[in-house]
Formats: C-alpha cells, structure tokens, sequence
C-alpha cells in the first residue's frame, strides 16, 4: 500500500510531493515510536476501533477490527466555509491566513508544537494500563483513545512539516525523542509527566485532562491561521469520545464505590473491594489541581499575544462574544497580594487564560453534579466538590502560597498536616494499584466499577471488543 492510500487525507496529499517525502521519512520513526512507547502488548491482537475516514459530519468514521501498528493514521482539515476572516484581536476582519505570516512564526510554531508534545505525552503516560483494564469494553477504549491521541501527532506535524520547512521537520522529529517523566528529555507540560498507573487515574485523566484539550482545542479552532483552525475542528470530533471515557468512567467507579459503601454494615466499601468515596474525592483533587495549570498563568502577556495577533481567540469567540477586540474590558481576580487574597482588576487580554480556566472549571462543575446524582441515588449521603482553582498549584500566581480545597489560605503546616485527608497518600495508591486486576473475558467486569450503560457503537456491553489473536498469555506478558 502507498503511503498516500495508507494515510486517508483530504490535505491531497498524493499532489504534494514536498509534503509526502517529510511524511514518509517521519512514519517509519512514528511506527518505531509507537512500538517502543505505545501500548504494551496487545499489538497483534484484532482491536475493534473507529478509524476517520472522512470528514462527512454524518458519517466521518467507520468501525472495525484492527491491529493497532496498522490503524490509518489520516490527515483532515475540516472544510472551509467560504472565505474566511480573522474573527478577533487587532487584525480583526482582514481575510485568515492560509500561509504562516512571517512575523507570526515563532510564536505560531511554539503553540503547535506545544500541543502536538501532549498527545504522544498522553499514550506514553497510558502505556501499561491495557494490562490491568476492568473490562474488554473498556480495554478497547483505551485503545481507541491511544490511536487518536496519535492521530492528533499526525493533525499537528502535517502543519509543521507543511507550513514550518526544516524548523517544522526538526519539530516533528523531537516530538518522537521526547519521553513523559522522562527527568532528561520531559514533555513540555507538568501533567504529561505525571504517572497515568492505574485505571482510576486514566478515568480522570480522560475527565480532566483531555477536557483541558477540549478547551485548547476550541481556543485554536478560532485561530485566524486558517489550517490550524480547521485541524483543530477536526480533532474536536474526535475528542468528544475521549471526554465521554472520562467522565463516565468517574462516574461508574462512584457508582460502585456507593453501592459497596451501602452493602457493608460499616460503609467501608474497601471491604466489599471497592473505592470508598473519599479516595475518589482525592484522586478529583490531584488530576484537577493538575489539569488546571494547564491553562498557563493568570496574568499572561503570552496570552494578551496570542490573542491580539489573532492566532488563539476565547472559547466561542465567535459565537458567544459581541465585541471581538476585548480592548476595555476589565476582568476582576483573586490575586495574591503581601500573603493575602485581595481583588484585582487585570486587563481583559491579560487574564484571557483565566478567562478560558472558567469555562473549563464550569465544566467539571456539571460533571460534579452528574456524580452527586448518582451517589444521591443509592441513598448514600456524600458529595463530591471540585476543589477551588487555587489549590495545591505549583504554577502561576497561586504557587506561593497554600491553600485548602475551598480556595481560603492557609499555612504551608496546615496544608501539610491535611495533606493526606485531601491528596492521595502512598497507602492510598497501593490500595487502588491492589484492584487492578485484568478482566480482559467478554462480559466479564472487575468488581471495583459498574459496567457502562450501554456498548460502543450500538454493541451491547457483552461483546468481542478484542479478539486476542496471540495466546493469552502472550498478549498478557
Ligand atoms: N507546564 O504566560 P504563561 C491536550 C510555561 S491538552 C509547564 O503563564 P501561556 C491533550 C509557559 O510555556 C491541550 N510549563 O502561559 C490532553 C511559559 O514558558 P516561558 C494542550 C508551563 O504561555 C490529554 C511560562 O510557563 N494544548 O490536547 O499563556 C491528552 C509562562 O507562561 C505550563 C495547549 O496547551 C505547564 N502546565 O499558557 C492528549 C495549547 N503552563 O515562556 C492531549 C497550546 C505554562 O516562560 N499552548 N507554562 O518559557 C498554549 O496555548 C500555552 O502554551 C499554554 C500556556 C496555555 C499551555
Ligand atoms: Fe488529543
Ligand atoms: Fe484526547
């Protein structure tokens, strides 16, 4: 198979000589990557996974049984709608660039290259969990996630090799030497390095972490460079899935949490072998505390860039805003001032990423109440509480300082005497790693999470998700 049928795309690439001999040089070293740093195992085995084929909204991806090193890895802009104009900041109006502007480069080139180090960051940091996973169902959601976080690499080395000439192939070679808590050569942003080990830590990565994608994602799909605008729409398509793992994932190991605390005569649903409730509120504290460094500080001046210059609007921008030059507004923060919270007017370009940390926090606030609702049901009384954005942050204006889950300061002593009542202790991570334990036969379920509402893909729950070619123990070595 050529290369230009083995990469479904609609960037035409069998036109591009240029494009096409960057891509065929990068594969090999993308295989080799995803041999090496990939999942572990499972490689030979038939993986029932969604490949996109197009970019027909009605009908993008299809279905079927696939080996992971032979997954079509494709290319996709989503298509343009008529001519298209810069929708905010001082270039406002004047027609997208279909070109990277010259004085734009480097900054443009960071931004993409800082999001394309996340998505090989996340399958490394995901690498083992296939061998410990609850379900078969769930075994191929991971898959399916690992596959298009790849997916995502390719979407943002395309532009860096159609768009950056040698810099950008440098770019797209680095993103393969790279390595996630690798303490030499680590990804660029701190939760990508952090350890993914266990299933409870990929549900709320896929909850927390990929949501910060979702928001990135949505920032950069209004961007006035036209082909980052439109692979970022594509990848947004996509993202919804990982988002859905997540969130349902929490909420089916709170929903066996519940019922284990309920049928224990002490409420200790670690007798039943299940995650009590209050371990689950600490894994919530230590993936959000994470997750929301991502969105950079809170007075930024990169970010009053990347906005004025048009390469990263709001969330929305052009649907939710009215005025697209956000030049007078004022936005009204918590600072931290002489060791005390005091309000203080920042410029609006200033605190567009906290601008864009609200609608994020916002969002893990209705998924919050998604899972007191299922807890509210079993009759338990207990709920769940996204901490406040100030703590337990190493990064940004609240760094300095500690604070409590609600968000009011407190002494680095206090905040160290209560560390283990609101982060996960060692004793805590050793239970939760005493629960993974593979579940890889059809139907089956490990006892610690309820099985999901329904199958993928219009499948029931109790289906062949993965049919193990190589002998069990092979695929479980
Ligand atoms: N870790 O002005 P500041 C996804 C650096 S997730 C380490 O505060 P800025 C996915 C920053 O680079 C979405 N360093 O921040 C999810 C700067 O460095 P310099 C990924 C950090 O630049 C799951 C300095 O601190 N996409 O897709 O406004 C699975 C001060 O900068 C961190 C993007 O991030 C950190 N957390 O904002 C798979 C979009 N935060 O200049 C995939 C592209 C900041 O001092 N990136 N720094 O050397 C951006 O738009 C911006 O780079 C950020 C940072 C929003 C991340
Ligand atoms: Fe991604
Ligand atoms: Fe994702």
């Amino acid at each position: 198979m050529s290369l230009t049928d083995s990469i479904p795309n609609n960037v035409d690439l069998g036109s591009d000589k240029k494009l096409l001999r960057a891509l065929e040089k990068w594969q090999p070293d993308f295989l080799k990557w995803w041999g090496e740093m990939g999942p572990e195992g499972f490689q030979q085995d038939q993986v029932y996974l969604r490949t996109a084929i197009s970019v027909d909204p009605a009908g993008w991806a299809h279905y079927e049984y696939v080996k992971m090193p032979d997954y079509r890895w494709g290319i996709f802009l989503t298509p343009r709608e008529g001519e298209r104009a810069i929708g905010f900041g001082d270039n406002e109006g004047q027609k997208s660039w279909d070109e990277v502007p010259g004085e734009l480069r480097g900054i443009l080139r960071r931004i993409i290259v800082t999001q394309a180090d996340t998505e090989p960051a996340s399958v490394e940091q995901q690498r083992l969990l296939g061998k410990t996973a609850p379900s078969m169902y769930d075994l191929r959601n991971l898959f399916q996630v690992n596959v298009e976080e790849g997916r995502h690499l390719w979407a943002m080395v395309h532009l860096l090799q159609q768009y950056f000439g040698r810099d950008g192939r440098e770019e797209a070679d680095s993103l393969l030497v790279r390595r996630s808590g690798n303490p030499d050569t680590p990804r660029i942003l701190g939760t990508f390095n952090e350890k993914t080990d266990d299933w409870l830590s990929f549900f709320m990565f896929t909850m927390f972490t990929d949501r910060d994608g979702k928001y990135q994602l949505a920032a950069l799909s209004e961007s006035g460079f036209d082909p980052l605008a439109r692979a970022t729409q594509f990848m947004l398509t996509e993202e919804s899935f990982h988002l859905f793992t997540g969130e349902t994932g929490v909420e089916r190991v709170v929903q066996r949490g519940a019922e284990l605390t309920k049928a224990d005569p002490n409420g200790d649903a670690r007798k039943g072998g299940g995650i009590d409730l209050p371990t689950i509120q600490k894994w919530i504290n230590f993936w959000f505390s994470s997750a929301v460094e991502l969105f950079g500080g809170e007075i930024s001046s990169n970010a009053a860039d990347y906005f004025a210059t048009g390469l990263k609007g709001r969330f929305r921008e052009r649907e939710k805003y009215g005025e697209h030059r956000a030049m007078e507004g004022i936005y009204t923060m918590d600072a931290v001032d002489g060791g005390r919270l005091v309000q203080k007017e920042v410029p609006l370009r200033n605190a567009l990423n906290e601008v864009l940390r609200d609608e994020y926090v916002a969002d893990c606030e209705r998924a919050c109440r998604k899972w007191n609702h299922t807890v509210k049901k079993t009759g338990l009384d207990f709920e769940f509480k996204i901490p406040n954005r100030r703590f337990n942050r190493s990064m940004g204006m609240y760094a300095g300082m500690s604070f409590n889950p609600a968000g009011e300061p407190v002494t680095r002593e206090q905040f160290e005497a209560q560390r283990s009542d609101w982060l996960p202790t060692p004793e805590d991570r050793a239970y939760v790693r005493s629960l993974m334990i593979p579940v890889h036969e059809k139907g089956k379920i490990a006892n610690w999470i309820a099985p999901p509402k329904q199958g993928v893909d219009g499948k029931p729950f109790d289906w062949e998700y993965v049919r193990f070619e190589a002998s069990a123990e092979t695929s479980d070595a």
